[in-house]
């Protein structure tokens, strides 16, 4: 396909409520939206999720714009590119690192591949489910009494397991508190890399309430760690911001860092990374999940497309639009089933549609490239 133009925005949304983790506070969605037009007129659209600081990783918005803008879109604009693909053995490849920001267009081109063949995403890359498993992701609160109102309120809206962010301070007193009162629900923790070895007997402590799997509890580059931290729990050690590229799980797996991945397809690069990480795994025997990044409809709708696939064996962290935004930018917006699950669209491409006028209102910044 020839490329005629690149649109980016960086759009800024307010959402629902404030979403704590053990990096900080985020009280708006700061990302970048992807559009990609070939020259019949047909569009890709992308997202490029990152936070607005460089507290999870260390892209932020801003790193994300100027490296779309200065130097991977000037590259593809006017150019015969082999769809995702050809974005990997080009430009993809010359770009050091900067997977969240080139996840942004590795996702586009996929879209709009899907969207020329006229098949859903989903049924492009391999998806065996029409229903995707949704989990929800509750954030740091104010005190237990708040979490525990938040978590019978998202169980009550259907969500099939619950996901509660840790650091320091607030673990194992909160776990206490919150598997007496829901003592059977499917139930997970997060530590976004806030704890080191030295802390394994607490970390031994959260053993006694039956977790499906704890992420990321140490730094993101200490697999060693990890793999000694995974032979002093019973806890199975889920790994996220530890894989950001294939050769990680590959150092995992050897190490035995982790018994399971959360594997975010702009984490690593995208959809192509993405799918080459989950046939690994599937090869490997990892089971994964998909998680999420907070993301505006467009970039839930290839998470959504990426729970479909085979070797995906827990819930994920894809939650309906509205856990997020009063309004989401897509139609229809994604939405819980009563059994918590999300349907997936068999529409072309991701199967939702951008409102381009919100998108526009949205945005605090744009750029033509081409
Ligand atoms: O660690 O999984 C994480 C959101 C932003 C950055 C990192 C993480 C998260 C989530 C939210 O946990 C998942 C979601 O609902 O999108
Ligand atoms: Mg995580």
């Amino acid at each position: 396909m020839r490329i005629s133009k690149i649109d980016l925005y960086l759009v800024r949304m307010k959402l629902v409520s404030p979403f704590e983790t053990s990096f900080g506070v985020e009280t708006h969605r700061e990302t970048v939206i992807v559009r990609i037009e070939e020259e019949r007129g047909e569009v890709g659209w992308g997202e490029a999720p990152i936070m607005e600081g460089p507290w999870y990783s260390y892209e932020t918005s801003q790193t994300a714009w100027h490296v779309l803008k200065d130097f991977i879109t000037p590259s593809l604009v006017g150019e015969e590119v082999e769809g995702p693909g050809g974005f990997w053995e080009g430009i993809g490849k010359r770009v050091r690192g900067h997977n969240i920001a080139k996840a942004g267009v590795d996702k586009a081109l996929w879209d709009l591949k899907a969207r020329l063949m006229g098949e859903s995403l989903s049924k492009l890359i391999g998806g065996v489910r029409d229903e995707i498993y949704s989990g929800i992701s509750i954030g740091i609160k104010k005190n237990i009494k708040e979490l525990l109102k938040t978590v019978e309120r998202r169980l009550e809206e259907g969500y099939r397991r619950i996901k509660l962010k840790i650091r320091p301070g607030w673990d194992v007193g909160v776990l206490r508190e919150v598997r007496k009162e829901f003592p059977h629900i499917p139930l997970q923790v997060d530590a976004n890399a806030a704890y080191t070895l030295d802390d394994y007997l607490l970390l031994r402590k959260l053993d006694q309430f039956d977790l499906l799997m704890i992420e990321q509890p140490l730094d993101e580059d200490d697999l060693a760690d990890h793999s000694q931290l995974a032979r002093k729990i019973s806890t199975p050690i889920c790994l996220d911001e530890s894989i950001k590229t294939i050769y990680d799980v590959k150092a995992a797996y050897l190490l035995g860092s982790c018994e399971i991945i959360n594997l975010k397809p702009s984490r690593v690069g995208g959809i192509t990374k993405g799918l080459e990480i989950h046939d690994l795994c599937l090869r490997l025997g990892i089971p994964i999940w998909i998680g999420g990044m907070l993301e505006t409809g467009i970039g839930r709708g290839f998470l959504v497309a990426m729970a479909t696939l085979p070797g995906v064996k827990f819930p994920n962290d894809i939650s309906a639009s509205s856990r997020y935004f009063k309004e989401d930018i897509v139609e229809p917006e994604w939405c819980l089933n009563p059994d918590g699950t999300i349907s997936v669209p068999k529409a072309p491409g991701i199967g939702v549609e951008v409102k381009e006028e919100m998108l526009e209102r949205v945005s605090i910044k744009r750029e033509r490239i081409g």
